[in-house]
């Protein structure tokens, strides 16, 4: 496949049909199954897929295919457009879904190991929200029914197993998944061609082509990993021929460590109109957005008047890697513990990185103008003066990360981490330097509910702050070193054992991740 051909390929309208893929070898639901929170037997799917993880081989690079794990889609029942296979991708096929349908999703694993689906981004039971004491063997199944109560917006699926999470993203194992809603469907935005999915990594090959990973080693860790390349839709820097149009671009940090601060080379127009929980209430303007781990962002991006072509590239601009943190001894010079700084990455945190291109052709798009006012907030989003507030610590001890001064045990929930359905609390994410000046920005991420970004404070000058959108509900945000944010969640009405964690990935992998028992 010609790698320019990729992202053209990518504009929704051009694709089609759904790979076929073997059944499991065997079926059965999990034991952990808890049934006050199964639907049951009275579930009638609107939507039922058939979702598997399996080795597979891709071409990446010239030359040698490269082994993958990669999730592949068979539409068993619902529109034919739901499910949208990515040509020549490692990535899993692109889940379409409206709100209000009822969905089933039979994940089969065909790995070699434990494996689980979180879907990011929605609020489900308990039973289908992917939590890693769910995971199931080789040959399994695992059967997920919910119904797609969120918002449209662009969320996004990965596996979640304990302490694997990390490994199986970066094998391959991720997708993107739409909700579209009746609300987005009538600002008539950049649809088929003109709308860009464009889903974020950082991969590291080996001179075979095969993906490179760390081998457990405490620095790699303790940062995160980062590979020395940048890839689109699992393609290095590709570039798409697009209209001299209006172009709605969907983004999605699937890296797992790196922090991407992403702007256009030209000076073109970029309104940011979504975030990770769907549509802002107005569209916001800004030159460059600060994009982490498991976020997602929503653009419209005006191509009109530039000449046929017209090479518009999205860039990650180079900023301080002290910016995303850094792992470093006080003791040994400040930084780097003789070193080793940023794992065996050539290409730390702020190196400035082409990420891909967009080459103008003649054809013109429809008449666009950006709406001025784009959806429409529920009652959570009010503030609720008065509402418990809970101060979650990030730190670093005893050469872990921590939540709240825990790491992540399977079924252990704290007091403070149990609260009521349907319920609002503020809480307070805290990031600590300690004193061996080990820092780090993370981004936290909450299980369940969207969350109200109210406030961040503290920190010193960060010039990724700029970048970042508060706005709009929010599943992830990023907390800078030394900043306290803010947010008000409301939590889900599904009883049950949630998570909470950092999305670096490994850093999640190592423990700072932790329940809540929604009650
Ligand atoms: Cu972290």
């Amino acid at each position: 496949m010609d790698r320019r051909e990729l992202l053209r390929l990518l504009s929704l309208s051009t694709l089609a049909g759904t790979v076929a893929c073997k059944g499991p070898s065997a079926s059965a639901r999990p034991a952990a199954f808890s049934p006050e929170t199964t639907s049951g037997a009275g579930f009638v799917p609107d939507v039922e897929l058939l979702l598997t993880a399996a080795p597979d081989e891709v071409a990446v690079l010239p030359g040698a295919p490269t082994r993958v794990w990669r999730f592949s889609g068979r539409l068993l029942k619902g529109p034919a457009d739901t499910l949208q296979t990515i040509p020549g991708s490692y990535l899993g096929p692109v889940i379409r879904l409206r709100r209000g349908q009822k969905v089933r999703v039979r994940f089969a694993n065909q790995l070699a190991e434990d494996s689980i689906v979180h879907w990011h981004g929605l609020d489900v039971p308990e039973s289908a929200d992917g939590h890693p004491r769910l995971a199931v063997g080789h040959g399994r199944e695992y059967v997920y029914e919910f119904e797609v109560t969120n918002r449209a917006g662009t969320y996004w699926y990965h596996p979640h197993p304990h302490m694997r999470t990390g490994a199986q993203v970066y094998q391959g194992l991720a997708g993107v998944l739409l909700v579209q809603d009746d609300e987005e469907d009538r600002l008539a935005l950049p649809s088929g061609g003109t709308e860009l999915l464009c889903v974020i990594q950082d991969r590291q090959f080996d001179e075979r082509n095969q993906l490179v990973f760390h081998g457990g080693v405490m620095m790699e860790m303790m940062n995160g990993f980062l590979g020395d390349r940048v890839l689109v839709n699992g393609q290095p820097q590709p570039t798409t021929e697009v209209d001299a149009a209006w172009h709605r671009v969907r983004l999605v940090n699937a890296s797992n460590a790196r922090i991407y601060k992403l702007a256009w080379s030209r000076d073109v127009q970029m309104a940011v109109i979504g975030g990770d929980g769907g549509l802002l209430e107005t569209p916001l303007h800004q030159q460059a957005l600060t994009l982490a781990p498991g976020q997602r962002a929503d653009l419209l991006l005006d191509l009109t008047g530039l000449a046929v072509g017209t090479d518009v590239h999205l860039e990650s601009q180079a900023f301080a890697e002290a910016d995303a943190g850094l792992v470093g001894m006080m003791g040994m010079g400040g930084r780097g513990m003789g070193g080793m700084r940023g794992g065996n990455s050539s290409v730390p945190n702020g190196t400035p990185l082409r990420v891909m291109t967009l080459r103008t052709r003649a054809r013109q798009g429809a008449a666009f103008r950006v709406p001025e006012r784009l959806s429409s907030f529920d009652a959570a989003w009010a503030p609720r003066a008065g509402a418990p507030i809970r101060r979650v610590s990030l730190t670093f001890q005893r050469m872990e990360w921590l939540l709240g001064g825990r790491t992540f045990a399977m079924a252990d929930v704290a007091p403070e981490e149990t609260v009521a359905a349907g319920s609002t609390q503020l809480w307070e994410f805290e990031n600590l330097a300690n004193p061996m000046g080990m820092e780090a920005a993370h981004p936290i991420h909450m299980h369940g509910r969207q969350f109200r970004v109210l406030d961040r404070t503290g920190g010193r000058a960060n010039t990724l702050r700029a970048g970042i959108v508060d706005g709009g509900w929010r599943d992830t945000v990023l907390v800078l070193p030394g900043e306290t944010v803010r947010v008000q969640v409301t939590f889900t009405h599904h009883p049950g054992l949630y998570l909470y964690h950092c999305h670096i990935l490994e850093h999640e992998d190592m423990g700072m991740m932790r329940n809540f028992r929604v009650t």
